[in-house]
C-alpha cells in the first residue's frame, strides 16, 4: 500500500526540521546578530527554510534507491558550510564570502591558529546526521521516501517557492532594497539566512566573473587615449604645496551644500564649517556622484577617480579587482593609510575593499568603546566618534592618509534631546525637520575634532579636506524641501541640490589666503586634486576626474544618473536647462556634452565590469597580455 502524500514526506520532513533548529542555533550562538524586534527574530528563524526544502525536495527526482545518500551528502554539506561559517567567524566576526575564500592574505592570518579556533563543542553541529544515519539503519521503513507523482512534486515546490517570497517579502519590509543594494552580509544573513545568502555570493561572483572574462581587452587602447586626451596640467602653484603633511579626510555623512550658511530661527545649522570656510579653499558648486552603493560610492570615487556602478554597490560587486587607488599611491610615497568609522566592518563590504585598495588599518566597531550611553541612530556619536579616534591618529606612523567617515547625521535623523542646538523645521517632512538638528551636531562634532587636532599637535602638519559623501534628503521630500529653499523643486533644483560641501583647510596657507572657488566640480576630482596637493604626478594614472586647481579644469560634471552640469547647463531626465535661470531652453545647448557624459561612465564602467586595470602596471599595459606598449618610458 502507497503512504498518503504527508506520510511519504515524513523523513524530508525530519531531515529538514534537524538542519533548520540546527542553523537557528548556530545563529543564536555562534553569530552575533543584531536583533531589534520581533519581526527580526521571526525572519531570523524562519530564513533557513525556504533553502533546506528546496535542496531536500529535489531527492524527489532521484532513483529511490540514491535518495537516502542524497539527503545525507546535502546534510553533511550544509554542516559544513555551517561550520566553515562559525570558524571563519570567530576569528573575522564575518561572514564567508567566495573572494574571501581565495583570498590567501586573509588565510594567512588564519593558518596555524586553525587548531586553535576550532572547539571541540563544534562537532555537535554534525550530531543530527548521526541521528539520520541511525535512523535510516533502524527504522528503515520510515527513511523510505517511496515516489511522488508529479503534481505532488509540483505541489511541494510550490510551497517551497511560497515560504522563500514570504522570507523575501518579510525582509524587503524590514530592508528595502536588500539586494540590489547589498548593504552589508549581517543584514543578508539576517534577512534571507545563511544558506540563500551563499547562493547570492555566488550569483554574484559568477556574473562579474563572466563579464571579466569577456572583457574586450583592445577597448581599453580606446579608454587610455580618451583619458590622455583629457588630462590636465596641475596648478603650478599649488602642485606639492602640501607635500609630506597628514592627509585627515572627513566624509560627512549625508550632508549637502544647502545648509552651508544658512539659519533656521535666526541660528545657524552649520556655524563652525561656515567659519571654517573663510579660513579655507571652498567649492560651492561640487557635486556628489553617488549611486546605490551611497557611501561606498563616495569612497570609491575619492580614492580611485573612477565612477561607481549604476545598479548595487561596486564595493560589494567588484571588491575582486585591480585598482590603483589612492592608498597604493601613497604607500609608495612612504605614506601610512587608514578608515576610521565606528560601524560593523562588513558594512559595504569595506573590511575586503579596504585590502584591495590598499588601507593599512581600518579602525572599525571594535576599535570604540561603544554603548548606549554614548550611541544613537546607526551608532556612536560623532563628538564620541572623534574624541576616541585621537588616540588611533595618534598611533599611526607619519605621515598618514587618513579618512573618517561620520555616522550620525544619517536618515531618519535621530538626536537625543541634549544635543539638540537648533530646532527643527517645521514642515510636513519629519525626516527633513529632524535634518537640521543632526546637521548642526555634526558641526559641532567637526569643531570640536579640530581642537583635538591642535591639541594633539596634529594639526599644523596636516591638511584638512572635507567633503559631503551623498545627498540626506531625496526626492519624497520636495515639497518640504521647497518650502525651505522657498522655490519650488524643479528637476532643475533636485540637481542643484546634489551639491555637497567640499573645503580644503591648509593650514598656514589657506588661512591666510581663503578663497571660493565656483567651477563646478565633484567627487571624481578628489583624487587627482589631492595627489598634486601632495607633489605626486597622475600623469601615468586611469582617471576621469581632474585636479579642481588647474587652469585648464573643464567646468563639466556627470552624475551617476546621466545628468550633467557645466558652467551654463544643467542637464536632467532629458531636459536642457540654463543654468542661471533655472529655465527650460532648447536641446542643442547641451548637446555638445551629451555624448560625453554617455562616454565617460561608459569608459568607467567598462573598466569596473572588465576589471581592466589589472592590464595596466601605471605606465604601459604589460606586454605579455599581448598588449601594445602605449607610453615609452
Ligand atoms: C554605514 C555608513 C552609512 O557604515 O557609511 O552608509 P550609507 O547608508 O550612508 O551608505
Ligand atoms: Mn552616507
Amino acid at each position: 500500500m502507497s503512504k498518503s502524500s504527508f506520510s511519504k514526506l515524513n523523513f524530508l520532513v525530519l531531515t529538514t526540521f534537524l538542519l533548520w533548529i540546527k542553523t537557528y542555533i548556530v545563529y543564536k550562538t555562534s553569530f552575533d546578530i543584531k536583533i531589534e524586534s520581533v519581526m527580526q527574530e521571526f525572519i531570523l528563524f524562519i530564513n533557513p527554510l525556504s533553502f533546506l526544502l528546496f535542496v531536500f525536495g529535489l531527492a524527489f527526482f532521484l532513483k529511490e534507491k540514491h535518495r537516502n545518500a542524497y539527503i545525507i551528502t546535502v546534510s553533511v554539506f550544509t554542516s559544513l558550510i555551517l561550520f566553515a561559517n562559525v570558524v571563519f567567524y570567530r576569528f573575522f566576526n564575518d561572514f564567508l564570502t567566495i573572494p574571501v575564500l581565495f583570498q590567501t592574505s586573509n588565510m594567512g592570518d588564519l593558518g596555524s591558529s586553525l587548531t586553535e579556533l576550532f572547539k571541540f563543542t563544534d562537532l555537535l553541529l554534525f550530531s543530527d546526521i548521526i541521528l539520520v544515519i541511525l535512523i535510516m539503519k533502524l527504522r528503515p521503513q520510515f527513511a523510505s521516501m517511496e515516489t511522488f507523482t508529479r503534481k505532488e512534486r509540483k505541489s511541494y515546490f510550490i510551497i517551497v517557492a511560497a515560504v522563500f517570497f514570504f522570507n523575501l517579502g518579510l525582509a524587503e519590509i524590514q530592508r528595502p532594497q536588500l539586494l540590489t543594494r547589498t548593504f552589508d552580509r549581517e543584514m543578508l544573513v539576517k534577512n534571507i539566512g545563511t544558506y540563500n545568502y551563499h547562493i547570492y555570493d555566488i550569483v554574484l561572483q559568477s556574473k562579474s566573473s563572466a563579464q571579466r572574462a569577456l572583457a574586450d581587452s583592445s577597448s581599453f587602447v580606446e579608454i587610455e587615449n580618451y583619458i590622455k586626451a583629457n588630462q590636465k596640467k596641475p596648478n603650478d602653484d599649488l602642485f606639492g604645496v602640501a607635500r609630506g603633511k597628514n592627509v585627515i579626510l572627513l566624509s560627512l555623512e549625508s550632508t549637502q551644500s544647502f545648509v552651508i550658511n544658512e539659519t533656521i530661527d535666526g541660528e545657524e545649522i552649520t556655524p563652525f564649517l561656515n567659519d571654517f570656510i573663510g579660513e579655507s579653499f571652498y567649492f560651492d558648486n561640487f557635486y556628489h556622484q553617488t549611486g546605490q552603493g551611497k557611501t561606498s560610492d563616495s569612497e570609491f570615487l575619492l580614492d580611485n577617480s573612477l565612477y561607481p556602478l549604476g545598479r548595487g554597490a561596486v564595493f560589494f560587486t567588484h571588491s575582486g579587482n585591480e585598482f590603483n587607488a589612492t592608498p597604493e599611491i601613497l604607500k609608495d610615497n612612504g605614506y601610512y593609510t587608514s578608515v576610521l568609522h565606528a560601524n560593523n566592518k562588513s558594512f559595504w563590504n569595506r573590511d575586503i575593499m579596504y585590502d584591495t585598495l590598499g588601507y593599512d588599518r581600518f579602525f572599525e566597531i571594535s576599535d570604540y568603546e561603544v554603548n548606549e550611553e554614548n550611541s544613537i541612530g546607526w551608532g556612536l556619536k560623532d563628538l564620541e566618534f572623534f574624541d576616541q579616534s585621537i588616540e588611533h591618529l595618534k598611533s599611526q606612523p607619519q605621515p598618514f592618509y587618513s579618512k573618517f567617515i561620520t555616522l550620525t547625521n544619517h536618515f531618519p535623523f535621530e538626536l537625543n534631546e541634549e544635543d539638540k542646538m537648533i530646532n527643527e523645521f517645521t514642515s510636513n517632512s519629519r525626516t527633513l525637520n529632524r535634518y537640521f538638528p543632526t546637521v548642526r551636531y555634526q558641526d559641532e562634532a567637526v569643531k570640536n575634532f579640530i581642537t583635538r587636532l591642535k591639541e594633539a599637535g596634529l594639526y599644523e602638519d596636516s591638511i584638512i579636506i572635507i567633503y559631503g559623501d551623498h545627498y540626506g534628503i531625496s526626492e519624497n521630500h520636495n515639497v518640504a524641501m521647497g518650502k525651505f529653499l522657498g522655490r519650488e523643486v524643479t528637476p532643475f533644483e533636485s540637481v542643484q541640490l546634489q551639491r555637497v560641501p567640499f573645503i580644503v583647510h591648509i593650514p598656514g596657507i589657506t588661512d591666510k589666503k581663503p578663497e571660493l572657488f565656483s567651477q563646478v566640480s565633484g567627487q571624481i576630482d578628489l583624487k587627482p586634486t589631492i595627489l598634486h596637493l601632495l607633489g605626486i604626478s597622475t600623469e601615468n594614472d586611469i582617471q576621469f576626474g581632474s585636479d579642481v586647481f588647474s587652469d585648464q579644469k573643464m567646468p563639466f560634471t556627470v552624475l551617476r544618473d546621466g545628468s550633467f552640469i557645466t558652467d551654463d547647463y544643467v542637464f536632467t531626465k532629458n531636459t536642457c536647462y540654463d543654468k542661471s535661470t533655472g529655465d527650460e531652453i532648447d536641446q542643442v545647448n547641451c548637446e555638445p556634452y551629451m555624448e560625453k557624459a554617455k562616454q565617460e561612465l561608459d569608459y568607467s564602467d567598462q573598466i569596473v565590469y572588465g576589471d581592466l586595470l589589472r592590464f595596466y602596471n601605471g605606465t604601459s599595459y604589460t606586454e605579455d597580455q599581448g598588449f601594445p606598449k602605449i607610453l615609452d618610458k
